[in-house]
């Protein structure tokens, strides 16, 4: 997999120039965001991950095989770092979803232990009312026993209020699962399979 770092951007006014298609991770902080793009890119570490939340704290752009562009960005509702912080960091995304429909489609990832939160909740409406397609991804699958998973997935429908066609993605950096899956979905946005849910 070609992968080329273009940077890393602490507003959105100075990102690389919108030529090519752009895909967001979105989740709270912590729900592994990093180690998903270490995972689906094939290289640790290329992403910054840590056991301490509020790790990403720039909008980090990764180009994938010349093709399209996958955006790193920071994690919503770390409450340890300043209120200050956390407001701009959300005010942020708030802005790149709703600014300049220059995103292509989102990644909405949910650590699958824990139920949404209202910030999960309002990037969901956000991006229904962007009319931006997005897919739900499920990390930490491996954190989750198969008796777990039916019920995460259904709490997480329920809390978000998710069309029944919303594609679920379900992965796991730690034991490499979803790889596939994830560009799956994303060929099929870029080819025009998927339509808004
Ligand atoms: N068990 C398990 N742990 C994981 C998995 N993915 C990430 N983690 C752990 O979860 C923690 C957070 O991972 P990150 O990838 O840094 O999370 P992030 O969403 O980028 O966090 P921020 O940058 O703070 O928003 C780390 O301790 C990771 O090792 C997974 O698939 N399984
Ligand atoms: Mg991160």
């Amino acid at each position: 997999m070609q992968v080329e770092f273009l940077g890393s951007f602490p507003t959105l006014t100075g990102r690389p120039e919108p030529v090519r298609p752009e895909f967001a991770l979105l989740g709270r902080s912590n729900c592994g965001k990093s180690s998903l793009i270490n995972y689906l890119l094939g290289r640790s570490g290329l992403a910054h991950t840590s056991r301490q939340p509020g790790k990403t704290r720039l909008l980090n752009y990764f180009r994938v095989a010349d093709r399209y562009d996958l955006v790193d960005l920071p994690g919503y509702g770390y409450a340890k770092v300043s209120k200050r912080q956390r407001e701009s960091w959300w005010s942020l995304l708030r802005d790149y979803l709703s600014g300049d429909a220059r995103l292509t489609a989102a990644l909405h990832l949910l650590d699958g232990r824990h139920e949404p939160g209202d910030h999960d909740q309002e990037i969901s409406r956000l991006l229904r009312a962007g009319e931006i397609p997005f897919a739900v991804v499920v990390t930490k699958l491996d954190k989750l026993t198969q008796k777990e998973q039916m019920p995460a997935l259904r709490r997480i429908i329920e809390t978000l209020d998710l069309a029944p066609e919303t594609p679920f993605l379900l992965t796991s950096a730690r034991r490499r699962i979803g790889r596939d899956e994830v560009f799956g979905w994303i060929d099929e946005v870029l080819t025009g399979g998927v339509q808004d849910v």
